[in-house]
């Protein structure tokens, strides 16, 4: 008996050495895409079309890129990722229509009054919206609107729109009915300060009838993340009964930047308990919330962590920098199927 049991994990491993993660999961998965590397990297673009079932553009459909000048929107970079997931069977999730980052300097430059400003805002949200309507499930409508402390974060937005939050919701709403609607937010765990301010807002939105279908929890996490934190962050999430999006998943290794660091397999099996703990985390919110997991960015090499802090050795993602799948990718198929 023990022997067969043993040829059975034997056989189940060799086939899991193949299988893919996106198989083993009931939630769609995906990763955020840059157009560029999707052109010009074989091996990137592989990954983007083998191993996900969602994807995100990284840059490419925020205000910056897309909305250049006052009277020039620029949709096709945001088209060529679009085209790329549906031209292989994925959801396009969009990222995302408010921020206080990444805006373009004639929005920086621009002078006027509330109802000016609202009337910016408003055409923004609506022609972007409008023109992907019905191709994106769903959409980012605000991003990171709270500081640790709980406080609004001072934007463009929040200074010349009161209650601009709630405003973006109903305006996005307006230009497609049908997208599945987002809070986007980072850094909530250990920050129970943060958390509240955005939990009330879901509560203040949904009394007021403002359209909000989801929250995305970013889970910009490391290695040392404390799961009991992260578990009361994901509790607290399913109990709003909105669809929850784990938006922006990535592990740091190396969160202190220190130049000596040697990512070891100690370090790379605890990183992989880390995305576990995630993955058998999020499968226990009720299946209709769950909207899915999307990775920032496909491989150690591409993630933002290393160029956006300088910080080179950093190792974050599931595919290593020669986009290869590092050992907990199969950890983590075999821990969902023993999980089943
Ligand atoms: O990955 C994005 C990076 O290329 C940009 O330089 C950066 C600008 O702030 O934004 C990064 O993406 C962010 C995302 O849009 C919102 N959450 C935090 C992400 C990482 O900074």
């Amino acid at each position: 008996m023990k022997l067969i049991t043993l040829l059975l994990g034997f056989c189940y491993c060799l086939s899991a050495q193949d299988a893919n993660l996106k198989d083993a999961v009931k939630f769609p998965l995906g990763a955020s895409v840059n157009p560029r590397m999707l052109n010009e990297n074989e091996a990137y673009r592989n990954i983007a079309k083998e191993e996900w079932t969602s994807l995100t553009a990284e840059n490419h459909m925020k205000m910056m890129l897309i909305h250049p000048a006052a009277d020039r929107f620029d949709f096709t970079k945001g088209d060529e990722i679009l085209d790329f997931a549906k031209a292989s069977g994925k959801r396009m999730h969009g990222h995302t229509l408010v921020w206080h980052n990444q805006v373009p300097q004639w929005m920086k430059d621009f002078q006027g009054d509330q109802k000016a400003w609202e009337e910016l805002l408003k055409n923004h949200i609506q022609t972007v919206a409008s023109h992907y309507k019905g191709k994106i499930a769903g959409w980012d409508v605000v991003n990171e609107s709270f500081l640790d402390d709980g406080s609004l974060r001072p934007s463009l937005w929040a200074d010349h729109i009161p209650d601009y939050i709630a405003k973006s919701f109903q305006w996005a709403h307006e230009a497609d009915p049908a997208a599945i609607l987002f809070y986007n937010d980072y850094g909530q765990d250990g920050k129970p300060k943060k958390m509240k301010a955005i939990l009330d807002l879901l509560t203040d939105l949904k009394r007021r009838g403002i359209p909000i279908h989801g929250l995305g929890l970013q889970m910009h996490i490391n290695v040392d993340s404390k799961r009991n934190e992260l578990q009361e962050v994901l509790d607290k999430s399913a109990a709003t009964g909105l669809k929850i999006h784990l938006s922006e998943l990535d592990i740091a290794v190396n969160p202190k930047n220190n130049p000596d660091f040697v990512y070891d397999e100690k370090v790379a099996s605890a990183q992989a308990e880390q995305f576990i703990f995630v993955f058998k985390s999020y499968q226990k919110i009720p299946a209709a919330q769950q909207y899915g997991i999307t990775f920032w960015n496909i491989s150690d090499k591409d993630s933002w962590l290393r160029g956006y802090f300088k910080r080179p050795k950093e190792y974050p993602l599931l595919f290593d920098d020669n986009y290869k799948r590092k050992p907990a990718y199969s950890s983590l198929i075999n821990s969902l199927h023993t999980s089943n």
